[in-house]
């Protein structure tokens, strides 16, 4: 035992001078990196990785520092069966796939801060399922944290997302933290907290969550908070004074809704016209437009202007027809309306190009033409077989032996004598 530690500080003093020391003559340590007993520190100042990283058992800490850019996967980082700790520093990561730290199952710590990480490089699964306690994502470039991120991370305790730029955190996004005490979202662009981020009904007492550094609005009550079982979620928040008691009086943070979500419009060549897309929720949303090539209005088109729920697009080309979509945001989420914009040219006016929508439209008008042809002959024949009775009946009063009359309406074929005999429609 005394041996073993004696053999450990040996080891450790020999890190400490800076030579690389593998731990045993069959583990070479990767190139690029520096490696000692229990870690294993990359980069830092040659800038060269090689993808996989090979590591070794008995690594407890990974180290990666000013490194190339890559993509994180499952593949990138093999055999660290006993890594607890994996900190990536001032390296460009392109992309976190689905399972990237899956093979890690004693993993405890992930720094992942100051990468500039954003919603569309973490792929929503990235995070699951891992026995992780400590997660650190601060100073990013998180925009929105959707409900499936955090999922299945039952031991975490610390969950650092400060200075990124989040406004929105979806419902449920934290319910599975159940262990967790710290939450950092300081220096973010929240605008409204609420305690529908956790599990209905759950009670986390020893968490602390903080605000410092948001703009909360005051336009609406935070959904949630007025429910007793929903107390500690207001003791949690610190600094004590981000939220007033007043809160409660106004009306509920509420997601934006669009009214009219889909509209057609046909407009001729050169004019010009205005799509509105007025949004109600609480907070006020911001609309932005996407135009049909899939590029913000915002981008600079000279001929679209963009005012809030209005897009005004001036002297409209064929080119300008397709979709437009409306996206209205606020901190409670988003919604989206779609407008369909078909130019009418001149060359187009004779043969217009929404002739084919159309012409499915004239053919069902045939058929109905014909099916309305059909029952009036129907009718026709009944109203002259009604008079045919009637004569014969009037016949028989008069003489009770016209024997020929009788046997003309009997026949049934009667009903198919209608002058302009039309086929029946296929339908
Ligand atoms: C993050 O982005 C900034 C500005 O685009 C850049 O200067 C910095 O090097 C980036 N950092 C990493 C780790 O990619
Ligand atoms: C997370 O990283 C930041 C640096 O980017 C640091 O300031 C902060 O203390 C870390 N958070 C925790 C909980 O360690
Ligand atoms: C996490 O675990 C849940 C339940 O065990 C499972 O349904 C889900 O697919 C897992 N997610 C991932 C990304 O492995
Ligand atoms: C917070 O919001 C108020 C009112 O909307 C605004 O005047 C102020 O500049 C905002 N502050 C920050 C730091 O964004
Ligand atoms: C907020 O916390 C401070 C100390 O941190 C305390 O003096 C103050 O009374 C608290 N305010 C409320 C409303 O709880
Ligand atoms: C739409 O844009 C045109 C050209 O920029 C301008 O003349 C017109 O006044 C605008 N209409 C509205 C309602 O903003
Ligand atoms: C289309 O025809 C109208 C008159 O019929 C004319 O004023 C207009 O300039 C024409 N537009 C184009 C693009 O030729
Ligand atoms: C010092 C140390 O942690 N040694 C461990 C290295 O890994 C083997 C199993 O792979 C353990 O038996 C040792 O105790």
């Amino acid at each position: 035992m005394d041996l073993r530690i004696l053999r450990l500080v040996f080891l450790l003093s020999l890190a400490d001078l800076g030579r690389p020391v593998s731990i045993d003559s069959d583990t070479s340590c990767p190139v690029g990196c520096n490696c000692n007993l229990l870690s294993i520190h990359c980069c830092r100042s040659d800038q060269y990785l090689q993808i996989p990283v090979i590591g070794a058992d008995n690594i407890t800490k990974l180290q990666l520092t000013s490194c190339p850019s890559f993509e994180l996967s499952s593949q990138s980082l093999r055999n660290f069966p006993f890594l607890e700790e994996l900190i990536v520093k001032s390296t460009p990561i392109t992309y976190i796939n689905a399972n990237a730290f899956a093979n890690f199952p004693r993993l405890k710590s992930l720094f992942l801060n100051g990468l500039n990480l954003s919603t569309n490089t973490i792929h929503p699964s990235a995070f699951n399922n891992l026995s992780i306690q400590e997660l650190n994502l601060s100073n990013n470039n998180l925009i929105i944290i959707q409900h499936q991120m955090f999922s299945g991370l039952q031991n975490l305790r610390v969950l650092d997302l400060s200075v990124n730029k989040i406004g929105i955190i979806q419902d449920q996004a934290f319910e599975s933290l159940q262990q967790l005490s710290v939450l950092n979202l300081e220096n973010n662009k929240l605008k409204t907290v609420t305690p529908n981020w956790f599990k209905a009904l759950s009670h986390y007492s020893s968490l602390e969550i903080s605000v410092k550094g948001n703009n909360l609005t005051k336009e609406c009550n935070y959904r949630g908070m007025e429910l007793a079982d929903n107390q500690w979620f207001t003791k949690s928040i610190k600094p004590n004074d981000s939220l007033t008691e007043a809160d409660i009086k106004l009306p509920a943070c509420s997601i934006p809704i669009i009214n009219n979500n889909y509209q057609n419009i046909y407009i001729k060549e050169l004019s010009s016209v205005i799509i509105y897309c007025s949004a109600n929720g609480i907070p006020k949303p911001t609309s932005t437009w996407l135009l049909p090539n899939g590029l913000d209005v915002m981008s600079g088109y000279p001929s679209f202007s963009a005012d809030y729920g209005k897009l005004n697009i001036s002297r409209v080309k064929a080119s300008d027809s397709g979709v437009y979509a409306c996206v209205a945001t606020n901190s409670e989420g988003s919604a989206v309306a779609i407008t369909r914009l078909s130019v009418i040219t001149n060359s187009s006016a004779v043969l217009p190009n929404n002739m084919p929508s159309n012409s499915p439209n004239k053919k069902a008008s045939l058929v109905l033409l014909v099916i309305f042809i059909v029952i009036l002959s129907l009718i026709l024949g009944f109203v002259i077989c009604y008079f045919v009775k009637m004569v014969y009946k009037l016949a028989k009063k008069n003489s009770n032996t016209n024997f020929e009359f009788s046997r003309f309406v009997d026949t049934p074929n009667i009903l198919q004598v209608p002058e302009n005999p039309q086929p029946m429609p296929h339908l």
